[in-house]
């Protein structure tokens, strides 16, 4: 067998794996030693990917739907159709009638490539991600709280911090090497551990204080935790002058939270918010990490800055040790917010709205500025009521699975029906999405294909092609390029590789905090990336951003924001008492299409389990193993109950990874009930938090 470096395509901590190869086939995938991520190691969804190769379902081939039904097509057929479609909707409506929707697992390659299609070719900035979902919040609360979308620690701050700040992460399932490495300083340095979930999860398990907080009330204990801070004189408040605005509006905002009042928000103890004020005022270096518990929420961009505020106000950022160690949730997250894969964003860090970027931007593809539109294009819900309205009439999707993803599935099942144009591009068939599509393109995956992803820790990384993909499946890059080509733009996609699809965007990055020109294939090739910025072939990479606390905002500091807390909109009321908090299981991974497919994984968790308080269920009439239904203001979803201390009473919880696509039957996705309300400052859906009714399936 043939061992080969690659990344992890699952989530974005980017441990290193080694892939043995044999015979054209992947038979065994195991950690890489010595990698700065993960030295060796692996959870269960990496050495379980050799199955989800020649699982059943892959696609080989195109397919198009005709009267009703699916039917294998040339390449060359479904290449031409779907430019054909594309031309004659932008003829008819305008180019803003096309959008396009990929997932955050795409090449860095893949994005450029379809960013330059919409946005310059086309004229269109409705190029949307996945990452909407999932860090759109993060990027948002960065760029308001640092002036750029950049994080700015490291994975090497984990052994060197004495106190971590875990808000809304059950990192022990859903990141288990960065949860093994903070267990790890724990008991080898003696570091605290303060977790703040609503659920007894296995990360609150280690946690010196778990603070169970009430569902969406994390504003109010950030703002708490402030209050204490500055109260008992943990603020040095000169020094945090110097560094950072906004210190007077905070104070002054904060005064409001007192402890008695945020106890009766949060639900936590008086006691415990002032316990965990002063751990974070004595810590010597405090890492924070915050994950969907925070960003899936209408308030997930003030989360962000309040927690930012924490940081800021006792000296904890940018040095050694201390800072907001921001981890993404998808293998190539970060990379595809730098290469602008959000419809308000562009190449390079860049935003639409800004004119001076645009420029930077046209010039560099050689295009009239005014052929980039100025104002930012729809966000993927925006996408979706757009479809519904009729102003958009074609959408493409790559590498993400929005009838199983996206919030209320049955408002959004009923707009991708309404596309007149909905072409999927998925690695099996069928997926909730591709159920639905008009054309189902074949693409090739990860080891398939060869390109960059980046890391949470801004660590760039190749990806190579070690395999053959099945039958005639392509490299997304590839089909996009095609399509393009087809489109009349043959000379501007005259590309062969994804090499020199790299080398190209990798010039727009100079001189940004994305920077990639000391990087080439032949650098990564076989070895570990370095981290972003980049600048030079023989620059080591940079580990750590602002270390001389200068940030990119108008007057050089960084921001306090004062952000006051908000309900949650979903309120509870008599019919829909309970709260229905969604999230993930350890041995799946988002909507299943892959981890479902792995025999060992799926026989982990085979159904969808409901978590009930046991008191609840005692109300109910519910004993464990009974068929439950839980029922929103949308729609009804179904699972066995689990009664489980873990979950607070009043407060039921299901995984979001049970879609009918795998053949376990319907009703049992948790998005049925999901609303399609959002945060107003990052456009993300609020999947976290639903009322909801509970009661027995009477069989
Ligand atoms: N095994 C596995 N690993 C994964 C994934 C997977 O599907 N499976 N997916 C990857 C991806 S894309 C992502 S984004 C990450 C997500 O990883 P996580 O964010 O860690 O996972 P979730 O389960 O979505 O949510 C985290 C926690 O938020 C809590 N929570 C809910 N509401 C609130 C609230 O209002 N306040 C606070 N403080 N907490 C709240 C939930 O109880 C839950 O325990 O995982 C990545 N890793
Ligand atoms: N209720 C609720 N909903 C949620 C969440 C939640 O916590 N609760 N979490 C949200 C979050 S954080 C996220 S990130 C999203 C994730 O939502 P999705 O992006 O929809 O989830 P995935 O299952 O990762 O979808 C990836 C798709 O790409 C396909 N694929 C994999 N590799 C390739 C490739 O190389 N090429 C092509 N063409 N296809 C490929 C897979 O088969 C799969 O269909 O879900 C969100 N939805
Ligand atoms: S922690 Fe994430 S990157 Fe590491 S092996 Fe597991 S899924 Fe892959
Ligand atoms: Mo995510």
């Amino acid at each position: 067998m043939q061992w080969h470096k690659s990344t992890c395509p699952y989530c974005g901590m980017g441990c290193g794996l080694m892939v043995g190869v044999e015979q054209g086939e992947i038979l065994k995938v195991r950690g890489m030693k010595d990698h700065p991520v993960n030295n060796g190691k692996t959870c269960a969804l990496a050495s379980q990917l050799p199955p989800v190769f020649k699982a059943p379902g892959r696609l080989t081939q195109p397919l198009i739907r005709r009267h009703g039904e699916f039917e294998p097509v040339t390449w060359d057929h479904a290449i031409t159709h779907v430019a054909g479609e594309m031309q004659r909707i932008i003829k008819q409506h305008g180019p803003n009638a096309v959008a396009f929707y990929g997932g955050a697992a795409n090449l860095t390659e893949e994005y450029y490539l379809m960013n330059k299609l919409m946005k310059a070719a086309i004229g269109t900035n409705n190029v949307e991600c996945s990452t909407r979902l999932c860090m759109s919040s993060t990027a948002a609360g960065f760029i308001s709280t640092l002036g750029v979308d950049a994080p700015p620690a490291t994975y090497a701050d984990v052994e060197l911090a004495d106190l971590f700040f875990i808000a809304g992460s059950n990192m022990a399932i859903s990141l288990p090497i960065l949860f093994y490495r903070i267990r790890t300083a724990k008991n080898k340095n003696g570091a605290k551990v303060i977790v703040v979930d609503p659920r007894r999860t296995k990360t609150a398990a280690i946690a010196d204080i778990h603070l169970q907080i009430r569902p969406g009330t994390d504003v109010a204990l950030n703002n708490g935790i402030a209050h204490i801070l500055f109260k008992e004189g943990f603020v040095n408040e000169e020094k945090v002058q110097e560094y950072a605005s906004g210190l007077c509006d905070l104070k002054e905002l904060v005064q409001e939270y007192p402890p008695s009042r945020v106890a009766d928000i949060t639900g936590c103890p008086e006691s415990q918010i002032v316990e965990v004020a002063r751990l974070i005022g004595k810590a010597k270096a405090m890492l924070t990490f915050w994950f969907m518990g925070y960003n899936h929420s209408t308030q997930a961009v003030f989360k962000n800055n309040s927690l930012h505020n924490l940081s800021l106000l006792t000296g904890n950022f940018c040095r050694p040790g201390a800072g907001p160690l921001s981890i993404t949730g998808e293998a190539n997250a970060l990379g595809n917010r730098w290469v602008g894969a959000l419809s308000h964003l562009l190449p390079g860090a860049r935003l639409v709205a800004n004119s001076q970027h645009r420029q930077e931007v046209a010039n560099f593809w050689n295009i009239p500025v005014k052929n980039i539109q100025p104002t930012p294009g729809r966000s993927i819900l925006e996408i979706i009521k757009g479809l519904h309205s009729g102003e958009i009439r074609a959408l493409w999707v790559t590498t993400t699975n929005p009838a199983a993803s996206l919030p209320n599935t049955s408002w959004i099942r009923e707009a991708l029906s309404k596309a007149e144009l909905l072409v999927v591009q998925d690695i099996y068939h069928p997926t909730e999405t591709t159920q639905l599509a008009n054309v189902v393109l074949a693409g090739a995956q990860w080891c398939e294909k060869t390109g960059t992803f980046v890391s949470s820790e801004r660590r760039i990384e190749l990806v190579e092609k070690l395999i053959e993909a099945p039958g005639e499946a392509k490299p997304d890059y590839e089909i996009i390029w095609l399509v393009a080509q087809a489109m009349g733009f043959e000379k501007e996609f005259a590309y062969q590789t994804p090499e020199e699809v790299f080398e190209e965007w990798k010039e727009i990055t100079r001189g940004r905090v994305c920077d990639m020109t000391g990087v080439s294939y032949s650098r990564l090739r076989g070895q570990v990336g370095p981290q972003l910025p980049c600048p030079s072939p023989d620059h080591p990479g940079t580990p750590r951003l602002f270390t001389d606390w200068q940030f990119p905002r108008p007057d050089g500091r960084a921001a306090l924001l004062a952000r006051d807390y908000v309900e949650p909109v979903d309120l509870t009321e008599k019919e829909y008492p309970f709260v229905m908090i969604t999230g993930r299981l350890a041995s799946h991974f988002n909507t299943r299409t892959r981890t479902g497919r792995s025999p060992k994984l799926n026989a982990l968790a085979p159904e969808n389990k409901i978590d009930i308080h046991p008191l609840d269920a005692a109300s109910l009439g519910i004993v464990a193993g009974d068929n439950i239904e839980v029922t929103s203001r949308r729609g009804s979803a179904q699972g066995i109950a689990r009664l489980t201390f873990e979950v607070l009473p009043g407060n039921v919880y299901m995984s979001m990874h049970f879609g009918s696509a795998l053949g376990i039957g319907e009703g049992k996705l948790a998005n049925l009930l999901s609303q399609a309300t959002y945060d107003i400052h990052s456009k993300q859906p609020e999947l976290k938090y639903n009322a909801v009714k509970v009661s027995k399936v009477v069989e």
